[in-house]
């Protein structure tokens, strides 16, 4: 049965990195396979950089308004996260939540890595039960929703900004589905970062010291590890861009020369131009007004905001309406 699962999924990486890298034009890979063990461990250094602020912002944030937004928050209730990286962040919520009640914490995350040490994190508070779910967001959110007592609500954690890691319309798309699979009254904290300075962004996302260089190269050594491709990884460069219109930073691996890449697992040979990227992730950045209209948009109303001082990123408690 786990061999089967574990076949499936790098069924799907495969089919999806054949996908991405024929489309006609630019060619892309999907960012959730930057969290391998090794990717999400890269991760974890990347909130330790002073250029990367986004995590301590968002840490910041939850700990100081842990109790006002927990006493916002219908009660019983129990909680659900989207993407629960290391659970660190999370334990604010939970010690506020553990003083009114005992509550049930749904960890819901496709790295088996992090929802491990997530579980290991928060294993010592007594008044919370842990129950973690390895699935993509919207099929975990829709086993946690079936697991819901009558009349207890759900309070739906998505932190850290990945929301910023879909275009504006398909994050909008992403929160209405969201909002469907929960019922009125029920919540979402959803974490924003925020606009900022052209040079403060693009620091943050080519750091230094290389860690974000390492954590987007990544990417093409776990295809070579799981499905045994040839990817030359001198020839591949880390670049961050600011995309102005779309108000985001993309991450992109340049390839330096003209080359051929073969991936066996996905049955795949791959042409590259010298200086053609393939991207690979993006970063979305908002203002704290545009999230009010996100949460309409989405059948949410956003009930407060909580901005960092340091570093400009938004915690956003939003509604079911
Ligand atoms: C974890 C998705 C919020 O987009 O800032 C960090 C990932 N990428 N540095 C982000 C990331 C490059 C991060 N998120």
């Amino acid at each position: 049965m786990l061999v089967h699962a574990i076949e499936n999924a790098a069924c799907e990486f495969a089919s999806d990195v054949r996908a991405g890298l024929t489309r006609p034009g630019q060619k892309e890979l999907p960012s959730k396979y930057l969290y391998d063990e090794v990717g999400s461990a890269l991760f974890e250094v990347i909130s330790h950089l002073p250029e990367y602020g986004l995590t301590r912002a968002d840490a910041r944030l939850l700990q100081r308004h842990a109790d006002e937004i927990v006493a916002r928050l219908d009660t019983p209730v129990a909680v659900a996260e989207l993407g629960c990286g290391n659970g660190k962040k999370t334990r604010w919520i939970l010690e506020a939540l553990s003083g009114r009640q005992h509550a049930f914490y749904y960890p819901v995350e496709i790295s088996r890595s992090a929802l491990v040490a997530c579980e290991r994190e928060l294993s010592d508070m007594d008044s919370i039960s842990i129950v973690g779910f390895e699935r993509e967001y919207l099929d975990g959110l829709l086993e946690v929703a079936a697991h819901r007592q009558r009349n207890q609500h759900l309070v739906v954690l998505f932190l850290g900004s990945t929301i910023g890691n879909f275009d504006r319309l398909a994050g909008v798309k992403f929160l209405a589905e969201v909002r469907r699979i929960l019922e009125p009254g029920d919540s979402l904290l959803l974490g924003t970062d925020l606009e900022k300075s052209e040079s403060q962004l693009h620091k943050a996302y080519d750091d230094d010291i290389g860690v974000t260089a390492a954590f987007n190269r990544n990417l093409l050594a776990r295809i070579n590890r799981e499905l045994d491709g040839d990817f030359d990884l001198s020839q591949f460069v880390h670049v961050a861009r600011i995309n102005p219109e779309a108000r985001s930073v993309e991450m992109h691996l340049q390839s330096q020369r003209r080359q051929t890449v073969h991936i066996s697992a996905a049955d795949l040979r791959v042409e590259f131009q010298e200086g053609e990227t393939i991207w690979t992730e993006s970063s979305h950045k908002y203002s704290p007004n545009e999230v009010f209209q996100i949460a309409r948009d989405s059948g949410f109303s956003c009930q407060a905001q909580w901005i960092d001082d340091e570093w400009p990123f938004a915690e956003n408690l939003l509604m079911a309406e």
